[in-house]
């Protein structure tokens, strides 16, 4: 039986890539994770396993605590279990190269996400740090004139916290009037508790403070308490990062200070993870950064919205809803036969854009090969007798179509040396002037190839119109019907004939 995309199960299945074909077979992969706090980490493993069921894969996923360790321990387990992928997230780096270049030995495919892998094997996926960085930098210091007094919460313990910190610096050296009182470094294990104490004591030293910088949610999270402890949110504003349906809530919520996120969607870089990693086992060439755009989402946003959910956001906001960045056309077999379906991509809907345009172009060309037929259809011209023919004229009569008709018209009379045309309009249904001058263009041009046109299937009605309109029919020749036109002409050409000079 066929599925949605035209395919037998047969076909689906000779369609895929060699590792996907065998049901029997199942693909096994990993996500090994060193951060385990937080809604943004909940998100983005709920996306993962919902691409890898849709994929068929199964997904085991491990928590490494923020133990470099015991991440890489749990990359020499997944290679002893003799897993097909591996998916790292949140680890550092080159701690972490000596497992990830083993798993790669034993030809273990390796994607990793938030984590630096100096490896030209090894996919990064990452929401573009150093465009956060720079959007959140910016929209704080063009919503304060470029001068504010910023606690500045962020560490250098992961990856994607140290790029954002590389922007933040730009934006400070560039907006000369944002002064930055102090730097809390409180990405612990419990980053938000911790920042909730932090930022406490530092609103007691820093009393001037009016802006919070917190470069994760956790760490922005944290940062709300410590002021809504203080009763400061009044006066100062918080600009963070990330954002899941807890942040919507607490952005939109009456007399929030947290004015703006910016953020991709967890979920969407959990699928792109898994993809990736399909991809990478199904042979597929795969580039070595894949970087998720991040959005702006300001507060003013979510609330005009009345947006209080991610869904809610991804909604209004459809770039953060899927990224365009590893979708293969087999994968959309493999999503229909979990009972999934493809996702509205934008590249999908430009190419299903120009598809419908080409199929367009392919209609309008036929249409056009239509009326050039039926026009042709509609002026035919007739040899009857030796020298005579009948045009018999039926439907409307336009600029187009009288062109059509005083083209063939000549070209008959010429081509069957014609001495009479008779010219039937019974099938005209209006003669206006433009009809009218049409006629009698057409008959003066026959009459100078040495012709003469009879005008039959004139109606009472068309006569008058003919004479109200004050059209000169001096020298026109007009008869009842068919017959009597074929009998006026017969009877013209007989004396033609005799009239002409015998050899
Ligand atoms: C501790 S690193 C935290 C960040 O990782 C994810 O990429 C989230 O964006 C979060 O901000």
């Amino acid at each position: 039986m066929a599925n949605g995309s035209g395919f037998s199960a047969e076909q689906t299945e000779h369609n895929l890539p060699l590792p996907f074909r065998d049901r029997q077979q199942e693909i096994v992969i990993t996500l090994i994770r060193g951060l385990n706090e937080g809604a943004f980490m909940e998100r983005l493993v709920g996306g993962a396993q919902r691409m890898a069921a849709g994929l068929g894969v199964r997904l085991i996923e491990l928590e490494g605590n923020g133990e470099q360790a015991a991440m890489s321990q749990l990359v020499a387990e997944a290679i002893q279990q003799g897993v097909h992928g591996i998916i790292v997230s949140h680890g550092v780096g080159e701690l972490l190269l000596p497992a990830v270049r083993l798993a790669l030995d034993a030809g273990i495919r390796v994607v990793s996400i938030d984590t630096v892998i100096d490896h030209s094997a090894v996919p990064e996926i990452e929401q573009d740090d150093l465009a956060i960085g720079l959007l959140i930098g910016k929209s704080l210091a063009l919503r304060h004139n470029g001068e504010a007094r910023v606690i500045y919460i962020n560490d250098d313990v992961y990856a994607p916290l140290v790029k954002r910190d590389r922007l933040w610096q730009d934006v400070k050296w560039r907006y000369s009037g944002l002064y930055e009182l102090t730097q809390i470094r409180s990405v612990t294990s419990t980053a938000m508790v911790s920042t909730t104490q932090a930022l406490g004591a530092a609103l007691r030293d820093y009393p001037e403070a009016n802006v919070v910088l917190a470069m994760w949610n956790e760490l922005a999270n944290g940062a709300l308490d410590a002021i809504e402890q203080a009763g400061q949110g009044e006066r100062i504003e918080v600009y963070g990062v990330d954002c899941t349906d807890a942040d919507i809530q607490r952005m939109v919520a009456p007399g929030s200070p947290w004015v703006a996120t910016v953020a991709t969607d967890a979920a969407a870089m959990g699928r792109l993870a898994v993809r990736t990693l399909a991809a990478l086992l199904a042979g597929e060439a795969v580039p070595k950064y894949l970087l998720v755009e991040p959005v702006l989402i300001t507060q003013e946003f979510l609330r005009a919205g009345r947006i209080g959910s991610m869904d809610e956001l991804v909604r209004a906001l459809p770039t953060l809803a899927e990224s365009e960045f590893m979708w293969f056309n087999w994968m959309e077999l493999l999503l229909e036969r979990n009972g999934q379906v493809m996702p509205l991509l934008n590249t999908r809907v430009v190419e299903a854009l120009r598809e419908t345009e080409a199929s367009l172009r392919v209609m309008v060309a036929q249409q056009r090969q239509l009326i050039d037929t039926i026009t042709e259809l509609s002026t035919p011209v007739v040899p009857v007798h030796d020298h005579i023919l009948i045009l018999p004229l039926i439907g409307t009569i336009d600029s187009r179509r009288s062109t059509q008709i005083m083209d063939s018209l000549l070209a008959s009379v010429q081509q069957h040396q014609a001495y009479f045309v008779i010219i039937d309009i019974t099938g005209v249904p209006l003669v206006d002037t433009a009809v009218a001058g049409h006629l009698m263009q057409a008959i003066r041009a026959v009459k100078l190839l040495g012709a003469e046109c009879v005008i039959v299937g004139v109606s009472p009605e068309i006569a008058q119109t003919i004479i109200g309109l004050g059209i000169d029919v001096q020298g026109l020749t007009a008869r009842g019907t068919m017959q009597d036109g074929i009998a006026y002409a017969l009877a013209r050409q007989g004396l033609r004939q005799r009239a002409a000079p015998q050899p």
